[in-house]
């Protein structure tokens, strides 16, 4: 036994007792277990080996076809009461669950090998970090691991004889979408994952932990995990103010965590540093200022759109020691494509599924080479701008937070609420629309307050309640500032109005002059909007009359959308917030003045 902990030693035994493996394998986190276990996933075909010389470390996993992203349909939160995980949630009784998921799991290992995980979410020994110890069944997801959490015999000695530890199993089973679970259990400390053998669903550490577990705790302890990007913007003073910032999915929060300033802006010597890409922990720091960590040591990123244009540092960051999972093989030099890394699909291809096929044929045709959810798994520390702060145990400070989300017509492009309860109003009333590509056509409106709908491990209101209470507890001048930014605006066209990428980078200083009150703004129905002399939109081919519509607040369409968040947060009833309730009147208010 590698641990003299108790509580490991006896949790192991009955995950064991019921899995049944032929072995049990520790991983220590040495580069020589890691190379063995390569080797062997190379030798059964779980993974492939690709080009050494252009891709060192770099390799090719393919998942099965029914399981090539997160289920939020199969995903439960088991807390002891259903009002406890609140309506956006899927709920079971624990004990059903636990009775449910055991028969499944009974013998599950049988003729495989159980790898044990013991791994750190945030710096081994930060006052932020946890301890996770993930059981699996796949070599995939141990490399995984490798890549996007700190791991091994380090994290043991950190969790002592006597530390605790959130206990999480993982079974591929035989990858049957029916019996498909992924399960969190927040009051013990546990997930459950079966019948899967896919990323979101199967690397415990992010999604599940990271986030669902992570926010319970964060609760019950007075932190907040959150699901958003960490940058830190340099000025040409040298010095670096850090932004966390939340969207829902494609919207392109990793091209923001990684944005390279526009042409003139770099010049002038500003620079933008990456400390995280999808996760947060934040604590209040001694000094009464938020501060952040990254908890992840890896980027999980969706590789279909990634190009050296539109987001050079995180391609340059898959260039080794990297596992690629359902993008595309190029057979002329067992390199890999997908579809926008450039406008030449390999003639000689194996798309995503596994057939040959001529790649230029083939997409012509209008078929996709790479699954449109093909990842990446890459070490943070490959990433060109990877912050010097990435692993400081303390965390950065953060000036600003920012929600943005997908909206055709509604959000300006930038504003600041009033206040922290003003802001956490913003934050909850987050939504984003489906693409449309239709000429003015709209999409369909989701809500997703903070980014975190598939992700809250509670009730969602009393998550709310939580950011309120984190609010109370910072002063107003040391408490980071509350943004919503808009980066998707339309024309009535359809024309997206700005061009973003790393043009949004002077929404982002427009940002912390606020924050550092070097500029003035306009107080409008919904907050605070930029005076548009404050946008710097030099050598930007923008016109006057563009900026102005982007600023511009449609009072008709706002309406339509406070009924939409009336009916959203009906669903809390009486758990809601009461400063929630008020700030939705007085939007209503203002609107209707
Ligand atoms: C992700 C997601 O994979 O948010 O990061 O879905
Ligand atoms: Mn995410």
């Amino acid at each position: 036994m590698k641990t003299t902990n108790k509580k490991v030693i006896a949790w192991l035994d009955e995950m064991s007792a019921m899995t049944k493996p032929d072995s049990i394998v520790w991983i220590d986190g040495s580069e020589a277990q890691l190379e063995e276990l390569r080797a062997e996933a190379c030798a059964t075909g779980e993974m492939i080996k690709l080009n050494q010389e252009k891709l060192p470390g770099c390799y090719y996993h393919r998942t099965a076809e029914n399981d090539v992203a997160r289920v939020e349909d199969r995903t439960f939160i088991c807390t002891p009461t259903k009002e406890e995980a609140g309506p956006v949630n899927n709920w079971m009784a624990p004990d059903e669950m636990y009775a449910k998921l055991k028969k499944l799991y009974d013998g599950s290992m049988v003729g495989r090998t159980m790898y044990v995980i013991p791994y750190s979410m945030g710096p081994v020994g930060s006052p932020f970090s946890k301890i996770g110890i993930e059981l699996t069944d796949s070599i995939y997801v141990v490399l995984n691991m490798a890549i996007m959490t700190r791991i091994g015999d380090k994290v043991l000695e950190a969790l002592g004889e006597d530390g605790d530890f959130v206990k999480c199993l993982h079974a591929k089973k035989d990858v049957n979408p029916e019996e498909r679970y992924i399960v969190q259990f927040p009051q013990d400390s546990t997930i459950w994952s079966i019948n899967s053998a896919y990323g979101g669903n199967v690397l415990l550490g992010k999604k599940c932990f990271a986030l669902r577990i992570a926010s319970y705790l964060g609760m019950q302890e007075g932190w907040m995990a959150e699901h958003m990007l960490i940058l830190g913007l340099e000025n040409p003073q040298g010095e670096v103010k850090y932004i966390c910032a939340a969207f829902p999915s494609a919207c392109g929060k990793t091209n923001l965590a990684m944005l390279i300033p526009p042409e003139y802006l770099k010049e002038k010597g500003y620079k933008v540093w990456t400390v995280g890409d999808d996760i947060s922990w934040l604590r209040i720091g001694a000094d009464g200022r938020l501060y952040a960590i990254n908890p992840e040591a890896g980027f999980f990123g969706v590789a279909p759109g990634t190009s050296e244009k539109t987001n050079f540092n995180a391609l340059e960051a898959t260039k080794k020691n990297t596992i690629f999972t359902n993008v595309a093989i190029n057979n002329d030099d067992n390199t890999v494509w997908w579809e926008g890394l450039d406008k030449n699909p390999p003639e000689n291809a194996t798309e995503w599924k596994g057939a040959k096929v001529n790649g230029k044929e083939y997409t012509a045709a209008g078929n996709k080479l790479a699954h449109p959810n093909s990842r990446f798994t890459a070490p943070a520390i490959n990433c060109p701008c990877i912050s010097s702060e990435f692993e400081n145990p303390q965390g950065v400070p953060i000036s600003a937070i920012v929600f943005g989300g997908r909206r055709a017509k509604t959000a300006p492009l930038v504003y600041q609420a009033r206040d922290w309860e003003h802001g956490v109003f913003v934050g909850a009333t987050m939504a984003s629309e489906t693409t449309a590509a239709a000429a003015g056509a709209v999409g369909v409106v989701r809500r997703d307050p903070m980014a975190m709908k598939p992700f809250v491990g509670y009730n969602m209101a009393d998550y709310f309640g939580h950011w309120l209470e984190m609010g109370k507890k910072m002063d107003a001048d040391k408490a980071p500032k509350i943004f919503h930014v808009n980066w998707f605006r339309q024309d009535d066209e359809g024309n997206f109005m700005w061009p973003g990428f790393g043009d949004n980078m002077r929404v982002l200083l427009w940002i912390l002059d606020r924050c550092e009150g070097k500029v003035g703004a306009t107080e409008s129905e919904i907050g605070y909007l930029p005076d548009m002399a404050d946008i710097d939109v030099t050598n930007l081919d923008i016109s006057e009359d563009v900026l102005k519509e982007l600023l511009t607040v449609d009072k008709n369409v706002w309406l339509e959308d406070v009924a939409d968040q009336k009916e959203y947060f009906a669903q809390f009833g009486d758990r809601l917030p009461a400063e929630i309730a008020k700030q939705l009147g007085i939007l209503e208010g203002n609107l209707k003045k």
